[in-house]
């Protein structure tokens, strides 16, 4: 997947820019001045959390190649969240899906936290 340039303005018919609007009600966890974190809708785990920018970046790589200091931000608060959740302590899951192979489906970026019970590990 090609890297695009970007300059993270919101997109007009995004459904994450619309809950960083509060345009569309989620169920916010934690705000920061960067970025916005709630409930996925559709949990897989006992925790599953949304961490947004703010700005528009379509996927982890088009935020790491624009804004390589929100894509920190991003994964500090993804910390925060975990924290905040408490599942920091036991171990917990971070997760960009990127691209439609990958099945990303909302092509805000977004960092999955997952936690709280039994998550299967890779290789084992
Ligand atoms: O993840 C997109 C995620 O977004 C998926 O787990 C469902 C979630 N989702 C979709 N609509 C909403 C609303 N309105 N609130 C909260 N969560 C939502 P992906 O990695 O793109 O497949």
């Amino acid at each position: 997947m090609e890297d695009t340039m970007a300059d993270g303005q919101p997109v007009a018919d995004c459904l994450f820019c619309k809950i960083v609007a509060g345009d569309i009600p989620a169920a916010v966890v934690r705000q920061t001045e960067d970025t916005v974190a709630f409930k996925d809708i559709n949990p897989q785990a006992d925790i599953h959390d949304l961490v947004v920018p703010r700005a528009h970046y379509a996927n982890a790589a088009e935020l790491a190649a624009n804004a390589p200091e929100l894509s920190a931000a991003l994964l500090v608060e993804a910390g925060e969240v975990a924290k905040a959740e408490g599942i920091a302590d036991d171990g917990y899951r971070v997760v960009f899906n990127t691209g439609a192979h990958a099945g990303q489906t909302v092509f805000h970026v977004h960092a999955h936290v997952l936690g709280g019970d039994f998550l299967s590990t890779f290789g084992n």
